[in-house]
């Protein structure tokens, strides 16, 4: 099929799309563009992701809204079927990839997903197929290893027998459809003309910018945008470090400073977790790490990741400071998700935090009302611990019953990760206060 008659069949939604990956991605993009009339094939490895889109639910917990119904409805309308089936591809003319991209232990992106969907898909694509990439990549994995194991695997060739295309997925957990259709996307594509296709395609359901460029470029926007989101928390991080040492207030001081036109301080805070932001300035790095000298994102990337090290170090100076043998202390973590008001526990800083207090010998108890494992009575939950870590700022914990947690605890001290507490209100409460960033202990 020509491009032109491709475009075509997008503009009159006749055009099947494929969704490969059915993730906090792939479903609710596979959901969108069903609702707006597409017929769309949703595949991935794992049955019970496959069952519960079947089933018309998200497979995700966490506040979703509207995911669930938006399923529901496009699922028993019959235009969204999933399958554990590739073979089921063949009857797509769009493909959108959407699956895992992680970095190792070592900061290695690993691409196993991304290269077995490839080569699952170019064996049972049909000619004339424009594949999308929107999972986060290093730059010049598209253009590199995706096309050429669509290549391999098809016999065909990129602009000849297929199309490529790079959308990165601009989402966040707890706003997946708001943000899919709010958000500004970048369209890169094989060619000008491919990039002009993605706009066609992604203006069904995307009511923000649709910004056309190569595929190189995509990917590097991608990547970028989250490395500067790192190094931006990552100088807050360093400034509240300053601020411990110097006896100020460096929330008062972050406030202070963003009086100052075109500042922009983050928040410190207790660490840096999630899907995106800890993996995506390492998988920008990758592809140059042999090239160039980066000295600022593996610095970045140190701060950030020292930051749950140095909640221990806070939490062992309030028990050293109580006369209490910090060995045989109970730490209650408030917090186990990797931000507010979410389930997704991924890179979770709090994990980081809890291995440690542990390895130190000190007895630890966690809750999170969005976590399974730790939900249940807090105070319940708290009690005869030593110190109070606040590790997430759930709305939850803008209500506390502070009488009874301080009958409840063994000693009233807190260490605050995410400035979420009023210090001086914590203190005539009775409790003995520490936070990140906090110069007056
Ligand atoms: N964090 C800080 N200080 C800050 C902001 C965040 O310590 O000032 C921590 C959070 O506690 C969390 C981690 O960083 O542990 C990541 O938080 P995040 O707000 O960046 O949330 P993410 O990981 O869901 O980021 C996503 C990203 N969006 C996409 O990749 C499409 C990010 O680019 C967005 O800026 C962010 O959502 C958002 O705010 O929408």
């Amino acid at each position: 099929m020509q491009l032109l008659e491709l475009q075509r069949k997008i503009s009159a939604r006749e055009a099947v799309i494929g969704v490969v990956g059915l993730g906090y991605v792939g479903i609710p993009v596979a959901a969108v563009f069903a609702q707006v009339g597409f017929r769309v094939i949703g595949v991935d490895i794992q049955s019970e992701r496959v069952e519960s889109v079947r089933a018309g639910q998200s497979p995700f917990g966490g506040k979703e809204p509207g995911l669930d119904r938006l399923l529901a409805e496009v699922v028993s309308a019959g235009r969204l079927q999933a399958t554990l089936d590739y073979q089921a591809l063949s009857q797509a003319q769009v493909v959108l990839v959407a699956v895992e991209t992680p970095v190792d232990s070592h900061q290695i992106p690993r691409f196993r997903a991304l290269r077995s969907a490839s080569q699952s898909l170019g064996a049972v694509m049909r000619p004339g197929v424009l594949v999308v990439v929107e999972s986060t990549v290093s730059p010049g994995t598209v253009d590199g290893m995706v096309r050429e194991t669509l290549e391999r695997e098809s016999g065909g060739k990129v602009n000849v027998d297929f199309w490529l295309g790079v959308c990165p997925e601009r989402v966040m957990p707890g706003k997946l459809l708001s943000n899919l259709k709010s958000m500004s996307r970048v369209c890169g594509g094989s060619t000008p003309e491919v990039a002009a296709v993605l706009k066609t395609l992604y203006q069904w359901v995307v009511q923000a910018d649709l910004d056309l460029t190569d595929i190189v470029t995509a990917e590097l926007v991608k990547t970028i945008e989250n490395a500067y989101r790192d190094t931006q928390i990552a100088f807050a991080n360093e400034i509240a470090l300053i601020c411990e040492a110097l006896g100020a207030d460096g929330w008062r001081v972050r406030e202070l400073v963003n009086k100052s036109p075109g500042r922009n301080m983050h928040l410190p805070g207790a660490g840096v977790g999630g899907h995106c932001i800890p993996k995506d300035s390492w998988l920008l790095a990758y592809p140059v790490r042999e090239k160039l000298p980066l000295r600022l994102i593996p610095a970045v990337r140190a701060i950030n990741d020292d930051m749950p090290y140095h909640m221990v170090h806070l939490v062992k100076r309030a028990l050293e400071l109580a006369e209490l043998s910090v060995k045989n202390s109970r730490v209650a973590i408030l917090g186990y998700s990797y931000r507010e008001d979410c389930d997704d526990v991924r890179n979770s800083p709090s994990a980081v935090l809890r291995e440690e207090l542990l390895r130190l010998g000190l007895e630890v108890v966690v809750h999170d009302p969005w976590v399974t494992e730790f939900q249940g009575d807090l105070v319940e939950r708290i009690t005869g611990s030593d110190v109070l870590v606040l590790m997430v700022g759930h709305s939850d914990y803008q209500t506390l019953e502070w009488d009874k947690i301080k009958s409840a605890l063994h000693t009233p001290l807190i260490v605050d990760g995410r400035g979420f507490f009023d210090p001086k209100q914590m203190r005539e409460l009775g409790f003995v206060y520490y936070g990140v960033g906090r110069g007056k202990g």
